[in-house]
């Protein structure tokens, strides 16, 4: 019951929200929760990761491939399909285990006869191009049936069109569509095939479609059904000709046939699961969110390439122009670092690989070194723009300053680098590029600090941390800290490799020439201003000066709301001159560098930001939930938590920002779960050589059970009311030390530990 999402009704005004609820992907495509007769108007989209185009002076964005699946049923002339028919039964269910979409809809026909419809369909992970679908009807009186099903090349845009000098064509049982991209000219093909035992078939090209057209004189009861494959390449993919490439797909999946691509697509699933569920007991609805927030960030999760990663809507549209943000290295990676340390690699390669991306924009604004891409694609460029929100009021473009300003993704891009390296003990990646990323961050920073000379220290001006209704602050305690961390990092991955690589550190040496800036990165780690807990409160200030700002409550704030969709921050905003902030800061920070402060510092930050926490951002709860369960604020936590976890089941977001449409799905809060029950509720807390566990379980929890892998061993975790049990996997080849209750425990291959902790 805990793996299964279901919606039992057929409602309109949901279609969009289920098409991000039902999301189905493997990394290569995400294919939205829509049914089969729907089109762009209903927001149908088989979005392409990795592959971006722009129109004009529109925003670059994400490609939505042509829609392979389109089928449209018609009995006795009459359509039926939700949008418009008689429907007596409905329902959509995912199935997040198996990773399988399916529906069924019973509708009637005006002369009162009941046409059944039943749909499964899901994304081949073994062979990545491969959409699978199984459609079946059965009708209960004798009626002439026609159905279309082929390639709709109409796609769902935000701002295109993409999809150029479009050809449909057939091609050996198959159904062709071949296009190219408007920018970059990048090809795009689409090929289906269907397999089919009854009806008569003619084909029927219009200017945007190519349809197969079944007609059949149905018998009352009996079951009609066909299954297709749909293939899709495009120029990423680098083979030679994509649309010999799509046929042969096809070709293969008829070999194999459905239920056997089917069984082996569960296989793969069990494995992914096996390494990643938490079975949590007491909780049957927080099992089940939980369980889908690892199946969102699962199935998102690029592993056929480390070119690209993973977009703040994952791969739910076109939404944030598919952007990478920070939210991949600070909010979804835990979850692959702690269970599957080889697509956090893949995720961090994609750092690696946009490097000269993050060079450009630092030299654009006069700095040396790397800076991130604020929204980060395919070449790392810089695709957020200066004008990122319109005013409600005016309709009148607002200058944001998040490109500019926030220079804390170079410091996030290198921690998470640094934390893959620490957690897993593998220097494989400062090898492959990590390493050069490091050094380059830490360059950007000393370029951008100044050296206050009164104060004999480094500070960062004129920036904006996490909460982005503070623009263009000085000393934001996040940013600084961070840092901190990216200058502590490049001394250590610096000694590493003169230590024990040093033909890689000469080659380094040699490519960018870093040794003459050792000195004056030690200076600066030396001298940073990182604000302190005020002495007497405890308080850490978000940034200099904020305590002036205006104290205000969020109700009072809120009061003062003229527009449900109005921008808070920016210039004119009505948070910008108070103390309100719009996402987890300071509150971030100390999670991220929890060792450093007491739990003294940290309950007092924690009870004095959120009562003036927006929440504006999906990024947000989390990370109260995380701080709130180690301050023992366990209802707090849990309350949070669920927010965060149920995000995308519910729907319950912000859908707007000023006039842009922000709807989609929410990895990084998807991530944010995951963390909220292993690091917070569980308490585990790994540094480079130990594991501490924690535990703090809520009420009603009365166990929870996870995998964890550390420098490559993995142990089952089970944490019940008064104890943790830790099975240490039988291939383990160190013995790895745990720290539960002040206790230290050695665990090597195959050990049983159990610990009581209350
Ligand atoms: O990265 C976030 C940011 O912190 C808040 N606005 C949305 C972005 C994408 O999720």
């Amino acid at each position: 019951m805990e793996w299964i999402v279901k919606d039992e009704k057929f409602h309109k005004n949901k279609i969009e929200h289920n098409g991000n609820k039902y999301l189905i992907g493997n990394g290569y495509m995400g294919y939205r929760g829509t049914m089969e007769e729907y089109t762009k108007d209903q927001l149908v989209a088989c979005n392409l990761s990795n592959v971006y185009d722009k129109v004009g002076n529109k925003w670059r964005e994400p490609v939505n491939a042509p829609n392979g699946l389109i089928t449209r049923l018609y009995c006795n002339g009459e359509p039926m399909s939700v949008l418009s028919g008689e429907v007596l039964e409905h329902e959509q269910v995912l199935d997040i285990k198996n990773v399988v979409h399916k529906r069924h809809t019973i509708f009637t026909t005006s002369k009162g006869a009941r046409v059944e419809v039943n749909s499964e369909r899901f994304l081949s992970l073994s062979n990545i191009h491969l959409l699978c679908m199984k459609y079946s009807l059965r009708v209960s009186e004798p009626c002439s049936i026609v159905l279309e099903t082929g390639i709709d090349a109409d796609v769902w845009d935000i701002n295109g069109p993409h999809l150029e000098e479009l050809t449909l064509r057939v091609e050996s049982d198959n159904l062709l569509a071949e296009a190219v991209t408007h920018e970059k000219r990048y090809e795009v093909v689409v090929a289906e095939r269907i397999e089919r035992t009854f009806g008569e078939e003619t084909i029927e090209r219009q200017q945007n479609s190519i349809l197969r057209k079944i007609s059949v004189k149905a018998e009352a009861g009996i079951e009609y059904s066909f299954v297709k494959y749909v293939s899709v390449f495009t120029a990423q993919d680098e083979e030679k000709d994509c649309s010999e490439a799509a046929l042969r797909s096809n070709a293969v999946a008829v070999e194999k046939g459905y239920d056997q691509l089917f069984s082996d697509n569960k296989e793969l699933w069990r494995q992914r699961w096996e390494k990643a569920d938490v079975v949590i007991e007491g909780d049957d609805y927080a099992q089940l969110a939980l369980r889908y927030s690892m199946y969102h960030l699962m199935i998102i999760a690029p592993t056929h390439t480390g070119r690209a990663s993973i977009p703040a809507r994952g791969l739910s549209g076109q939404v944030y122009k598919g952007a990478i943000f920070w939210d991949t290295e600070i909010f979804m990676l835990p979850f692959f670092l702690h269970t599957n340390p080889q697509i956090a690699k893949n995720l961090l390669k994609y750092r690696c690989n946009t490097l000269d991306g993050a060079r450009r924009k630092a030299s654009e604004y006069g700095y040396r070194g790397a800076f991130y891409a604020w929204e980060s694609q395919d070449s790392g460029d810089d695709a957020c723009t200066y004008f990122n929100v319109t005013d409600v009021f005016t309709g009148r473009p607002m200058r944001t300053y998040f490109r500019d300003k926030q220079i804390h993704i170079s410091a996030d891009v290198a921690y998470a680098i640094w934390q893959y390296y620490l957690m897993t003990g593998d220097e494989s990646l400062l090898l492959e590029g990590g390493a050069e990323v490091i050094i380059e961050c830490a360059r950007f920073f000393y370029s951008y600090a100044y050296f206050n000379m009164g104060k004999n220290r480094y500070e960062l001006l004129d920036v904006t941390g996490p909460d982005e209704y503070h623009e263009r602050v000085n000393n934001n305690a996040y940013t600084n800290a961070m840092v901190r961390c990216t200058l502590e990092a490049v001394m250590k991955v610096i000694d590493l490799l003169r230590t024990k690589y040093k033909k890689e550190y000469d080659e380094l040496e040699e490519k960018i020439y870093f040794e003459d800036d050792i000195d004056k990165l030690k200076d600066m780690l030396k001298r940073l201003y990182v604000p302190e807990p005020d002495a007497s409160t405890g308080i850490i200030e978000q940034f200099d000066g904020y305590k002036r700002l205006e104290d205000i409550t969020l109700k009072e704030l809120k009061s003062r709301i003229l527009n449900p969709n109005e921008y808070l921050g920016g210039g004119n905003g009505l948070a910008t001159a108070t103390k309100v902030l719009k996402q987890a800061d300071v509150v971030l920070m100390l999670n991220l560098f929890k060792d450093r402060y007491s739990m003294e510092i940290k309950k007092a930050n924690w009870e004095y930001y959120e009562p003036i926490t927006e929440h504006g951002s999906s990024l947000s709860a989390c990370v109260y939930a995380l701080l709130a369960a180690e301050i023992g604020k366990v209802d707090w936590a849990y309350k949070y938590f669920m927010k965060t976890a149920t995000i995308d089941l519910t729907g319950d977001s912000k859908q707007y920002v000023g006039t842009l449409y922000i709807g989609g799905t929410h990895p990084a809060s998807n991530g944010g779960a995951w963390m909220a029950v292993i690091l917070g509720f569980a308490g585990v807390n790994a540094s480079q050589d130990v594991i501490t566990i924690n535990p703090r379980l809520p009420e009603k929890w009365e166990s929870i059970k996870f995998k964890l892998v550390h420098e490559g061993q993995k142990f089952e975790v089970k944490i019940t009311k008064d104890a943790v049990v830790i099975k240490a996997d039988n291939s383990n080849s160190m013995e790895e030390t745990f720290i539960i209750a002040n206790e230290k425990i050695m665990c090597r291959s195959g050990d049983i530990k159990e610990i009581r902790y209350q």
